[in-house]
């Protein structure tokens, strides 16, 4: 049996279920798509991976578009998201930038004041002109049902990076700046707001439907630091975000914040609150307004794993949040050895109502 057998129509009579569920609606069932669904786990992928490196691949719209299609085609997923990565952004403003196999990416770190001069934010909208183009073409070759996805990642996660020069478990060397040169540290959130503001404001003209605020490592800070520098960047992208494109969904996702969401959620001013795996989805429904749309929160390692597991849990998740909107997704992103066709599973059974 092919992977596509398993995918039957949508229930529901809504043009944009994921759209429309973002802005506040139920839909049932409820849409599905997943964090890192464009990826290695996908046959299709790595036949992509030999023809260019991965910054080749995400500048070059006619790759960008092809590997951002691959998962809708494969199981009709209701959101595409764009094939980027978060640290695009430092990189066009001239950080140097390498994704070394077997390492992950590798920056030239900011540690001063004079390194961070570096930096030039004006290059930012001249220079994701490709990913921009990328999000047009999206928009006129999508199927109609199915909602454009554009991205970036929280300023305190995409300063993780450029701080630290690449991945960490604890991001040292970003959070020691923080606490012993809090004005140099606020001072790359700030260009990170501005930026990551004009960079998702651009990304919806070219035709993104909602984006998504990754914040990946903001659940390390305590929380009179998570409310600095985590909710109130947050909440100034959304601001911008809101009085240029009132009608467009952002989608929050505060990994490992705790109950720190649950404020991040208020405060901000997202459509969405995405969820971690740790989270216990119904105890947060609880504890936030019944507009709020909830999207989440599948453990990887569940999808992972397959078989009759996966399909009692997500329909367990599924039906735990019927009755407020919810967009049925993964807790963080498929892990590389996910089989193809346990996704396939998940897809059905989330539509198999
Ligand atoms: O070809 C390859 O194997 C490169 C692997 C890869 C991919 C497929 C990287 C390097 N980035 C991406 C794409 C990507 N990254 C997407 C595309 C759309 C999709 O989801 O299908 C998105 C949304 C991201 C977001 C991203 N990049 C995050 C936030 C989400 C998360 O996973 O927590 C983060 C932290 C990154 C940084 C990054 N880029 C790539 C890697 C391996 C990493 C993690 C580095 C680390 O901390 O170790």
């Amino acid at each position: 049996m092919t992977s596509n057998n398993f995918s039957s129509p949508q229930k529901t009579s809504v043009k944009k279920p994921l759209l429309h569920t973002l802005q506040g609606h139920e839909v049932w069932p409820p849409p599905i798509w997943l964090m890192r669904q464009a990826g290695r786990y996908l046959p299709e992928f790595r036949a992509m991976r030999a023809k260019a490196d991965f910054l080749t691949r995400c500048m070059t719209p006619d790759i960008a578009v092809e590997l951002t299609v691959q998962p809708i085609r494969r199981y009709k997923m209701d959101g595409a998201i764009l094939f980027s990565d978060i640290l695009i952004l430092p990189w066009v403003m001239g950080q140097s930038l390498a994704f070394v196999e077997g390492k992950g990416p590798v920056l030239e770190p900011i540690r001063s004041e004079a390194d961070l001069k570096l930096l030039d934010k004006n290059r930012v909208l001249e220079a994701t002109r490709p990913v921009q183009q990328t999000l047009s073409i999206l928009a006129k070759e999508l199927p109609d049902v199915t909602t454009l996805i554009g991205f970036a990642g929280s300023p305190f996660t995409v300063a993780c990076y450029m701080v630290e020069g690449g991945g960490s478990r604890d991001f040292a060397q970003t959070r020691k700046m923080m606490l012993q040169n809090t004005p140099l540290f606020q001072k790359i959130i700030d260009l990170l707001v501005t930026t990551t503001a004009q960079m998702l404001s651009a990304q919806i003209r070219a035709g993104a439907q909602t984006v998504m605020l990754f914040d990946s490592w903001g659940g390390l800070l305590p929380p009179q630091e998570f409310r600095q520098f985590v909710i109130e960047p947050t909440r100034q992208i959304v601001e911008f975000l809101r009085a240029e494109h009132p009608s467009v969904p952002v989608i929050g996702f505060p990994r490992l914040g705790g109950v720190m969401a649950v404020e991040y959620a208020e405060k901000t001013g997202v459509n969405t609150l995405a969820l971690d795996t740790v989270t216990d989805p119904t105890k947060i429904a609880s504890m936030v307004p019944s507009k709020l749309a909830l999207q989440g929160n599948l453990d990887p390692m569940i999808l992972l794993n397959g078989g009759d597991a996966l399909v009692k849990e997500a329909t367990r998740i599924r039906d735990s949040l019927r009755g407020r909107p919810h967009v049925f997704n993964l807790g963080h992103g498929v892990m590389q050895q996910t089989p193809p066709e346990n996704v396939a599973l998940l897809v059905d059974s989330v539509r198999n109502v």
